[in-house]
């Protein structure tokens, strides 16, 4: 049977015309759907290549940055990410190894705060004499899984008030973030800097951010990041960073491993 196609004169086709009608179309198909592919990466390319700052151009660094002036002024210390019922609590998988230690002792490991007042060297007996706190709460990785988890360990506010390192004038933290000369940022470190993370002062200080030594009843593993991680519910969890080695409070915007890539850095839920 011939195909069904006619060409422009109405005239019957041999199957070789047919055929060769069939390709002239979808040449021309091809080119149509190539110049439209054309103009969208080149749109792409502007936005892509547009003097990057932090692996990710102007215009589309600029709307983060919006969006995280949105995001800081509607934050409130008050309100609290929503807490699940232990029963609720799993293991996470295993996300992200960057900048884990693997055959850290704990009796020598050292969390090395420091801020505008000094800084420490401190051990998790140091740390224990803050209040231990738990909460049971979502990891809610960027790519898109959440995990219960029950966390335990100390808040970072507790510290930063024992410390007194997270303010310019060395004086405990107003709580309420307000006429208090609370430094900006908070930067949080791996021991070895392999991973690493910022984030806005009310975020950190938050009453859910904690510094975690165990996670579901157990003590943490490697891979969950032992000796001691941060947790920042408030976050997506890639803020979450395992291992810690530094605490750092400070005026400069710290860098961020995830956002060097082209994540947002405020990162906020
Ligand atoms: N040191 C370190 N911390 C990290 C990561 C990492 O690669 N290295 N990955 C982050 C990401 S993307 C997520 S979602 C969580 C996952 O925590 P989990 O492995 O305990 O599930 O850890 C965060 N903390
Ligand atoms: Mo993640």
């Amino acid at each position: 049977m011939k195909p069904n196609v006619q060409a422009a004169a109405g005239a019957d086709l041999t199957d070789e015309e047919a055929r060769r009608e069939l390709r002239r179309i979808s040449r021309r198909g091809f080119a149509v759907a190539g110049a439209a592919a054309f103009g969208a990466v080149a749109g792409l390319r502007w936005l892509a290549t547009a003097l990057p700052e932090e692996e990710l151009s102007w215009p589309l660094r600029r709307v983060l940055r919006f969006n995280e002036r949105i995001a800081r002024g509607a934050f409130r210390a008050s309100s609290r990410t929503p807490e699940f019922p232990a029963a609720r609590a799993e293991m996470p998988i295993v996300n992200g190894i960057n900048g884990l230690e693997f055959d850290l002792d704990p009796v020598t490991w050292r969390l090395r705060v420091e801020g505008p007042g000094g800084s420490r060297r401190l051990t998790l007996a140091d740390l224990a004499a803050l209040p231990r706190v738990e909460h049971v709460t979502a990891l809610n990785c960027v790519e898109g899984w959440s995990t219960v988890v029950r966390w335990s360990g100390w808040r970072l506010v507790d510290l930063a008030e024992w410390t007194g390192f997270a303010t310019r004038s060395g004086t405990r933290p107003d709580r309420r973030f307000g006429a208090s000369d609370l430094v900006e940022y908070v930067a949080a470190e791996c021991p070895g800097a392999g991973y690493y993370v910022g984030l806005d002062t009310p975020s950190a200080l938050h009453d859910q951010t904690l510094l975690c030594d165990r996670m579901n009843g157990i003590p943490l593993d490697a891979y969950h990041g032992a000796p001691l991680r941060l947790v920042v519910p408030a976050k997506y969890g890639f803020k979450s960073l395992k291992c810690l080695g530094t605490i750092r409070f400070t005026n400069d915007r710290p860098r961020d491993y995830w956002a060097e890539m082209g994540y947002d850095w405020y990162a906020g839920l």
